[in-house]
């Protein structure tokens, strides 16, 4: 039947959903850690990038709206290399995406698992995500067919790492890049606050997941490969010598240490080409 004819712009096209499998991913990749790299430098690599580090696909209708998470102290020279190897693999993978930097400011013991949290709030300030990937700042997915989005269950995504043989090192690692979904995360009361210093906090994780009827997805083998940029043991991240005790716990300590007990002080919020970064004060071990 024939439409009237109205002088109006034609409202756009709408956008049919992103592919499962997106076409122009490239597989296996080259990553290595010795070229010289600037922040100038993978600006210009990445003019779609918008302010704060947020992208969207021009030309499909995402899934999942993704808030990616890296927990933060003095690697500024491995986010550089994260930057510029991630934003093009995102960008393939027509991923809906922020980047966040959570910086813990001060020299007391750092708290991954907390500054997890606390990108997981602070990113739902900014948009409406439902999907949160939490990683490692020296973690570089080797193959772009390792999607960075969210699946049924919670998703290991760095499963074979260099430095392990490029094999799980124990059947519920957990640690390095994970993905859970708005709904999974709060099943589960988001991360333990209470890890202070390395250690333990992702098999915590590992188990909120398992405790509350969830298991684990992970990639094929060899597509969930990982480069870690190499580095000396960080200061104030000592082994916490308490993390034994802990994992055997968290069934009980769950419903209580978790999103819904997240305290911290919001210093500064501020957007670069590439990136949010968000500094924060998270107290220290009692
Ligand atoms: N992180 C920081 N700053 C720190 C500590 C940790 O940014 O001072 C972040 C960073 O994103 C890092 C992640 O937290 O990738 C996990 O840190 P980690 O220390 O638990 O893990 P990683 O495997 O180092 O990077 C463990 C000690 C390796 C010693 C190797 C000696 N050759
Ligand atoms: C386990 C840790 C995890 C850690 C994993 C890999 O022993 O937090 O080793 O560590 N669990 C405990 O200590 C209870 S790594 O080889 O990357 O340094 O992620």
């Amino acid at each position: 039947s024939a439409q009237p004819e109205t002088n109006q712009t034609p409202s756009p096209k709408p956008l049919l959903p992103c592919p499962e499998m997106p076409p122009g991913l490239v597989g296996r990749l080259l990553i290595e850690f010795s070229s010289l790299m600037t922040m100038e430098r993978v600006q210009k690599e990445n003019p779609n990038v918008t302010e704060g580090g947020r992208y969207t696909p021009p030309d499909c209708r995402p899934r999942w709206k993704v808030a990616i998470i890296i927990p933060f102290r003095h690697r500024e020279n491995h986010l550089k290399y994260w930057l510029h190897y991630l934003h093009p693999i995102l960008r393939r993978q027509r991923i809906d995406y922020g980047v966040y930097i959570i910086n813990q400011l001060g020299e007391d013991t750092f708290n991954r698992a907390k500054l997890l949290n606390v990108g997981y709030t602070e990113a739902l300030k900014d948009a409406e995500y439902d999907c949160f990937i939490f990683s490692d700042v020296d973690l570089i997915p080797m193959d772009d067919r390792n999607l960075y989005h969210c699946y049924d269950q919670p998703r290991h995504f760095a499963i074979a790492m260099d430095k392990f043989g490029f094999r799980l090192p124990y059947a519920g690692y957990f640690g390095g890049v994970s993905g859970l979904s708005k709904k999974q995360f709060l099943k589960i009361n988001g991360f333990p606050n209470e890890y202070w210093g390395w250690g333990g906090e992702d098999d915590d994780i590992y188990n909120r997941i398992t405790l509350n009827g969830m298991k684990v997805s992970r990639p094929d083998i060899r597509i969930g490969r990982y480069r870690m940029i190499k580095h000396e043991r960080d200061k104030h991240n000592e082994p916490n010598p308490q993390r034994f005790n802990k994992i055997q716990n968290t069934k009980n300590t769950m419903k209580k240490d978790g999103i819904s007990s997240l305290t911290y002080r919001l210093v500064q919020v501020k957007r670069y080409p590439l990136y949010t970064n968000i500094s924060v004060e998270i107290g220290k071990p009692p």
